[in-house]
């Protein structure tokens, strides 16, 4: 067995169908209206297709600079406590176009078992900084040939309420979403999120494949939003909001109610409306924490709004790490929305 770079799996019976890039197209955000999102409109994302794994020839080996390396089976890993999370879960775009603003997003409930109880059954070693993890899947993406989808994450993260998840709202795992069983890191981008799980490594180093070192690291920009040179992982989910009512195009009252959610890693610390297109931005209302979960913001347009006009609607969100949404050109950007004010009767 390679100590560090083996391959993310020996097993060998499964198949890819499709064998190939497969996704779901996101809910756009006026259709976001359930606080959880049914799982037939949850966010579906393969780079190089879906592996179809039964239980029987699946199992999860723990390497590295552990004591004490394992190799659980599905029964095996069951046996740990179960534990159950709701957590936004959002892909951050294309990682081939970084910039993108997306809003590839849902909020869902995760059933598994803790990844800190896994990892410390295997004793982990004091040098032990990064946890690499293997997915089964393999084939082309982007025009490079993909061996095991392979990602990682700072050690410090493991004890953050990550799962080793088997369950998406109360069911087994569909296939595209990870059978038999997958990483969940709430308060990542899902990209962290590794499906059809089957290796996990830990190092004293950074995982260099093209999912960590290459593709989904962001330019570094400094305080006058100019390049630094320096890359930094997508790791933790930006401040961001979605307005999901009004619908754009929708004819509103004067003292329409905007209504949304907003998420970011950290926790969010307001949501500000724009009812000016951006012009000037007021408070709105922010239900209280509800762990990893998207909250709900509401703000009422009363008194803001000229009968007859049309009028751009927007959303950001500021996050406890003071970060706020951009205008534009970041993944994050500012959510608009266009509607038609009714006239005077
Ligand atoms: N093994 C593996 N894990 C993966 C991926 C993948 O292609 N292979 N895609 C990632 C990306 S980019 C996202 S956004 C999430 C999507 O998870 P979902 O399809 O269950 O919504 O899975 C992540 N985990
Ligand atoms: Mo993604």
């Amino acid at each position: 067995m390679g100590r560090f770079a083996g391959p993310g799996s020996s097993m060998q019976n499964f198949h890819m169908n499709p064998a190939g890039f497969y996704r779901r197209l996101p809910l756009t955000p006026e259709r976001m209206t359930e606080r959880v999102t049914a799982t037939d409109d949850a966010i579906v994302l393969c780079h190089v297709g879906v592996p179809h794994i039964a239980t029987a020839d699946w199992s999860l080996t723990i390497d590295g600079l552990v004591d004490a390396p394992a190799r659980l089976s599905f029964e095996a890993l069951r046996q740990f406590p179960n534990a159950q999370i709701v957590s936004v879960h959002q892909c951050a775009g294309s990682p081939l176009q970084p910039a993108e603003p997306s809003r590839r997003v849902c909020n869902v409930r995760w059933g598994g078992v803790r990844l800190a109880d896994i990892i410390a059954a295997c004793k982990p070693k004091k040098n032990a900084r990064f946890l690499w993890s293997f997915g089964a899947d393999r084939g082309e993406f982007g025009g490079v040939a993909i061996e095991n989808y392979l990602k990682d994450l700072p050690i410090e993260r493991v004890v953050s309420d990550v799962l080793i998840a088997h369950e998406m709202n109360g069911a087994p795992l569909k296939p595209e979403h990870g059978y038999p069983a997958r990483l969940v890191v709430p308060g990542f981008y899902g990209t962290n999120s590794v499906k059809w799980l089957t290796r996990l490594t830990l190092s004293d180093r950074r995982a260099e494949s093209p999912f960590t070192t290459v593709w989904y690291n962001d330019p570094v920009i400094d305080e006058r939003r100019l390049p630094t040179g320096r890359t930094s992982p997508v790791w933790s989910i930006a401040p961001q909001s979605v307005i999901a009512s009004p619908a754009p195009g929708a004819t509103v009252p004067c003292d329409v109610r905007v209504s949304g959610w907003a998420w970011c890693d950290g926790g969010v610390e307001a949501v500000e409306v724009s009812t000016d297109a951006g012009a000037t931005w007021s408070r709105a209302e922010l239900e209280p924490v509800r762990g990893w979960e998207w909250r709900r913001f509401e703000f009422s347009c009363a008194g803001r709004l000229q009968p007859g006009t049309t009028a751009i609607l927007a959303a950001r969100a500021i996050g406890r790490n003071g970060a706020c949404q951009p205008d534009a050109g970041s993944r994050n950007a500012v959510h608009r929305v266009e509607v038609a004010v009714q006239g005077a009767v």
